[in-house]
């Protein structure tokens, strides 16, 4: 009998589920409408879970899986998972580190072009033929410049440098915040993030948010000026989202970058509203490329750990 895998969130890649499929028995508990009558009666019988970083699994459901072996978070945010009780449970949590780095790195300069340049709005125009009404070269308002920003890195672990890499390219100054200076960066540490804010046009968000939320809020954004851009890819929750909201709707900011929000699916209306803000559905990371990586290192964790070896992607054990 093949081992039982449950599968918390979809994977896009064809290839992948085909792997995934051949190996293992596959429950999709996404497709199933009585989750907690499922998890009753058959929890006990999987060996492995896979789950996506912003899905995570709860200690609740993973008290009725006794006897799964590892979770597979395909993606490399854990925050969603408590680490501190799998650790507790000698059970490996994995995730796809540095599968996903340049992608993320992509989507959040990407991000900050689009909301600095006003790219969204400029297609919207020549889309709905506003551009053959108004011709005149003033229709439209002069945007920002991006190249050679302040740019503040807020998080410089492995997508924080790759957006370093980045800006640079453009010309950017860089200065960055995390818990700590970092001696292999050449970049400015500042301790604080209002400080970094007060001096950065744009602030790009790439840190984890295991324990920080909310630390983008008003006092930040204030910081940040009516002539600066923040960018989100990373966690919805570091940022207080009525304060980016009010922020956007009064000019206390010049826009807005985001992939990720505090209760996705649900996006506030003051942001859907603002034409100060370029939205994304949490996308940084679906490219076929990245998710094709991902899943392979998804597909090896589980057979390291059924195979009984720590998985090498473990964060936990
Ligand atoms: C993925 C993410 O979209 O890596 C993460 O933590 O949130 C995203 O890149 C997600 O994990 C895919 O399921």
């Amino acid at each position: 009998m093949k081992p039982q895998v449950l599968q918390l969130n979809p994977l896009l890649i064809p290839a992948i589920n085909d792997k995934l499929a051949a190996l293992y028995t596959v429950h999709k508990l996404f497709e199933i409408a009585d989750k907690d009558a499922w998890l009753r009666d058959h929890g006990a019988a999987v060996s492995a879970v896979v789950t996506g970083g912003h899905t995570g699994i709860s200690q609740a459901m993973l008290a009725q899986l006794p006897g799964v072996k590892v979770v597979a978070v395909n993606g490399v945010g854990t925050d969603a998972v408590d680490l501190g009780y799998c650790r507790a449970r000698g059970l490996p949590v994995t995730a796809t580190l540095g599968a996903l780095t340049e992608d993320v790195a992509d989507l959040a300069i990407g991000l900050l072009i689009a909301a600095c340049r006003n790219l969204c709005a400029g297609d919207r125009f020549v889309r709905d033929g506003q551009w053959e009404l108004h011709p005149q070269p003033s229709a439209i308002p002069l945007a920002r410049r991006f190249s050679g920003m302040r740019v503040g890195i807020v998080g410089m672990g492995r997508v924080g440098r790759a957006v370093a890499l980045r800006a640079v390219a453009f010309g950017c100054t860089i200065r960055y915040t995390d818990l700590r200076s970092m001696d292999d960066v050449p970049h400015l540490f500042v301790p604080q993030l209002v400080d970094l804010a007060r001096n950065s046009d744009a602030l790009i968000l790439c840190a984890a948010a295991d324990s920080a939320e909310g630390i983008v809020n008003a006092a930040v954004l204030d910081a940040l000026g009516p002539r600066g851009f923040l960018v989100n890819v990373a966690r919805g929750r570091l940022v207080n989202e009525d304060d980016l909201g009010e922020a956007v709707a009064s000019g206390r900011i010049a826009g807005a970058g985001l992939d990720v929000f505090v209760d996705e699916p649900r996006v506030p209306l003051a942001l859907r509203q603002s034409g100060r803000v370029t939205l994304q559905a949490h996308r940084a990371s679906a490219t076929w490329e990245t998710r094709t990586a991902m899943g392979e290192m998804v597909l090896a964790s589980i057979a390291q750990a059924l195979a009984g070896e720590r998985p090498k992607m473990s964060l936990t054990t």
